[in-house]
């Protein structure tokens, strides 16, 4: 039992859930791993959203609300920490949401998708066949969902999957805490930020962006000044980590 009078009490929670989802089979063993980089990097940016990434949330919602066809790609880490969330980003932003694992079992995606529908979300089920051009499992998805969305929204990704749909056309929308990961180097944008911060905020901007706002963040998007103003937020943090 955590006491919430714990320091980091919020930290220790967020890993017993993953680790209990871990037991379950929710979570691959890998995400346990792959969330430890992300506390890391959350460390390093100060646990909050900085100004690139608040900035990025709303460019986010941008894309979202002016797509024809926009898709909440969600695996295990993302469905352990942000069903919820994720069922709200799509009543905001009316994406559909599908489940795409890396580690792929016809049993993970049926936990996923129940714990997803147990939040609230709509989620786009059905057969899955082998679409995305990559050699890995992350290549199952559904033709009307993933494979004919024009914007794809891709929380802790892996860079493989961000490019191979970027390389069909798609806009890719990664959340990833790491600046310097593929996913974020490749993605159309990146949204530096912790999964349960950022999505809460994109499903804010999705409600409060007037047309002209969203035509403007769509017109001035440059993701790669957006990373370089997340790494300069770490450095200036951390030139004055001992002040
Ligand atoms: O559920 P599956 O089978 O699809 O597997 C999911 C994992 C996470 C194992 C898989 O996608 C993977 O291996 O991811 P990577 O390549 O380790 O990338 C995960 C990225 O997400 C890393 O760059 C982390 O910094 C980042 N990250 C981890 N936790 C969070 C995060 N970013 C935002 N919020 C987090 N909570």
């Amino acid at each position: 039992m955590i006491s919430p009078d714990h320091p980091r009490y919020r930290s220790l929670v967020t890993r017993e859930r993953l680790a209990a989802c871990a037991k379950k089979g929710v979570v691959a063993m890998e995400g346990l791993t792959a969330h430890g980089r992300g506390e890391a990097f959350d460390y390093l940016i100060g646990e909050r959203t900085t100004e690139s990434a608040r900035r990025a949330e709303e460019t986010a919602a941008a894309m979202l609300m002016t797509a024809r066809h926009p898709v909440i790609s969600v695996n295990g880490n993302t469905a352990a920490l942000a069903s919820r969330e994720i069922a709200e980003l799509q009543k905001a932003s009316g994406a559909l949401v599908e489940v795409n694992l890396f580690h792929r079992t016809k049993e993970r995606v049926a936990m996923i998708e129940k714990i997803l529908a147990d939040a609230g979300a709509d989620v786009f089920s059905g057969e899955a066949e082998r679409l995305l051009p990559l050699s890995h499992d992350r290549a199952w998805c559904r033709r009307e969902g993933m494979f004919s969305a024009d914007v794809v929204l891709v929380p802790l990704e892996d860079g493989d999957r961000c490019e191979a749909l970027v390389g069909m056309g798609k806009q890719v929308i990664a959340i990833d805490l790491n600046p310097l990961s593929r996913t974020a180097q490749h993605a159309t944008l990146t949204i530096v930020d912790e999964v349960t911060r950022a999505l809460p905020e994109i499903t804010r901007a999705c409600a409060e962006l007037s047309a002209e706002d969203r035509t403007r963040l769509l017109a001035t998007s440059d993701n790669h000044y957006l990373l370089s103003e997340a790494i300069r937020e770490i450095t200036m943090r951390l030139a004055h980590a001992l002040d």
